[in-house]
């Protein structure tokens, strides 16, 4: 294969990510033919510990899924351990560096105009049995404010409408705003859409940072080295020079098509379908042996890994300066996505209870449930989590219900004030927190009683006593066990 390796190629782009996944041994290859339409989603929803190469698709295709295929992974690709990814992340996301113009590019080898493109022959997967039909899950989205010209780069899901044509799901966030803008002037909003990149680059497409920051200037951070951008053909927007494929276009103003359902990240099919905008595509640039990215969402699948990782990092870096410095150990974002936990020790009675008013108040819409643990709950393992719900917590003073709050507009246990694609694409919901923390260090008594068991001698090990065999089998289960991780 064309890929290069990562040693010696300062460049981070897909290449190298599949180059580094395979040197960790974290890529499954796939030479049987693969039907994205009726195949891909089945094999992608299963494979929830490694990233798929598919090698063999229709049209010669080869395409990356599920890569990270986990939070695990995730790290991989930040070169960090899984328990140091968020505050790490948190970091860099303060550390934005502007991106650079080069005169050209790798995405450029290859120049299709209208006509000579046929997004129907791209092996864009269909993901679960319910869904509308074909949609690229793995396109960023590139869209300017029209007074400002500043840039936003955001995910969008994109279904198949025809050759040149697709839907566009626009939550009320950045690049909305920026479309209601030249909805407002009655003109198109230029769009560049770029498909097949390093997951830095897509995690920095889903950090929403403060509107007006170009989130290539995060992902330069998050690259700790700036961004390489080489101009559109037929657009005024900057797209990476090292993507794998570049879609330019335009979403008509005020104009909308039935769109959806499609499986979400919430793990369900039904929210955001309905009268959505379209993109008309004029140009597709790409490179030679192009390798497409096809991008499963779902609870837990990768779609969700790109939600976890700059929201629990966005939430950290909001955290750590609660009080004037609180003792912030971890965050992480739940299963579904509207649930975080945070890792603390609290230094006073009632602190938890800021600290999670913070989290529930961040950039992000999505969390409606933040929990506190103590450093001593692993909040990897949801059995852990549970425990501690059950065991550390006294409901009538350590859960608090806010009502009449704005949710997540894709929250569908709350009641829904206008539909997707309008003003009032809305959700009137609640929050609630739970101070699932034991007491304060500073009183050392109380806390006492909360010292977890351990056993009389933790060194000695299980491999001395059983055979390898029965233990192969007791290993590779471990991760479901309780507690496991501290009694190691
Ligand atoms: C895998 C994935 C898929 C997403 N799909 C959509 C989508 O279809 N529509 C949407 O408006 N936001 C979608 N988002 C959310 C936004 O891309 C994300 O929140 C981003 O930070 C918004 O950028 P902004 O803050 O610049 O608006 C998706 C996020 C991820 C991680
Ligand atoms: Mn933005």
């Amino acid at each position: 294969m064309a890929e290069s390796r990562s040693e010696g190629n300062p460049v981070k782009d897909m290449r190298s990510w599949i180059a580094d996944l395979d040197a960790a041994g974290e890529l499954i290859r796939i030479d049987k033919p693969v039907d994205p339409l009726t195949q891909m989603g089945s094999l992608l929803y299963q494979s929830r510990e490694k990233a798929l190469f598919f090698e063999r698709l229709p049209h010669g295709w080869r395409s990356l899924g599920q890569a990270p295929a986990n939070v695990r992974q995730a790290a991989i690709a930040f070169g960090v351990s899984e328990e140091r990814l968020i505050p790490l992340v948190a970091e860099r996301m303060g550390r934005r560096i502007e991106p650079v113009m080069v005169a050209d590019g790798p995405v450029k080898e290859v120049k299709l105009k209208r006509g000579e493109f046929d997004l129907t022959q791209l092996p864009v997967h269909v993901a679960g049995q319910r869904d509308g039909g074909p949609v690229i899950g793995s396109g960023l989205v590139v869209s300017k404010d029209p007074d400002t010209g500043r840039r936003n780069v955001s995910f969008h899901r994109l279904q198949i409408k025809g050759p040149d044509k697709s839907g566009i799901l626009l939550y009320p966030r950045h690049t909305w705003r920026n479309y209601v803008k030249y909805q407002e002037k009655n003109q198109p909003m230029p769009v560049a859409i770029f498909i097949g990149h390093h997951p830095l680059y897509y995690a920095a497409a889903s950090t929403t940072a403060p509107y007006g920051v170009d989130e290539f200037e995060v992902a330069g951070g998050y690259l700790e080295s700036a961004v390489k951008l080489v101009k559109c053909e037929t657009v005024d927007l900057e797209v990476p020079a090292d993507a794998e494929m570049v879609l330019e276009g335009h979403i008509p103003p005020h104009y909308r098509e039935d769109e959806g359902p499609f499986s979400e990240f919430q793990d369900y099919y039904v929210t955001g379908t309905g009268k959505n905008p379209i993109v008309e595509y004029r140009f597709m640039s790409r490179r030679r042996d192009a390798i497409f990215k096809n991008l499963q969402n779902g609870s837990e699948m990768e779609g969700c890994v790109f939600h976890k990782v700059p929201m629990s990092a966005t939430i950290f870096r909001r955290l750590k300066d609660v009080g004037g410095g609180m003792n912030l150990h971890n965050v992480m974002v739940m299963p579904g996505v509207f649930g975080v936990v945070v890792q603390m020790t609290p230094r006073f009675y009632g602190e938890a209870k800021n600290v999670l008013m913070a989290a529930l108040s961040s950039e992000y819409h999505h969390p409606k449930v933040a929990i506190a643990v103590d450093a001593d709950v692993d909040i990897f393992n949801h059995s852990e989590l549970l425990w501690a719900l059950t065991t550390r917590v006294n409901p009538q003073q350590d859960v608090v219900v806010i009502p009449g709050t704005h949710n997540h507009g894709m929250d569908a246990s709350l009641p829904e004030l206008g539909a997707a694609g309008t003003p009032l694409w809305q959700r009137l919901g609640s929050k609630m927190l739970i101070d699932a923390t034991i007491p304060p260090p500073a009183d050392a008594a109380a806390r006492a009683n909360f010292e977890r068991i351990r056993p009389h001698n933790p060194q000695l090990r299980l491999e001395d006593f059983a055979s390898a065999d029965s233990l192969a089998l007791v290993r590779s289960l471990s991760p479901l066990f309780f507690g496991s991780k501290l009694l190691r």
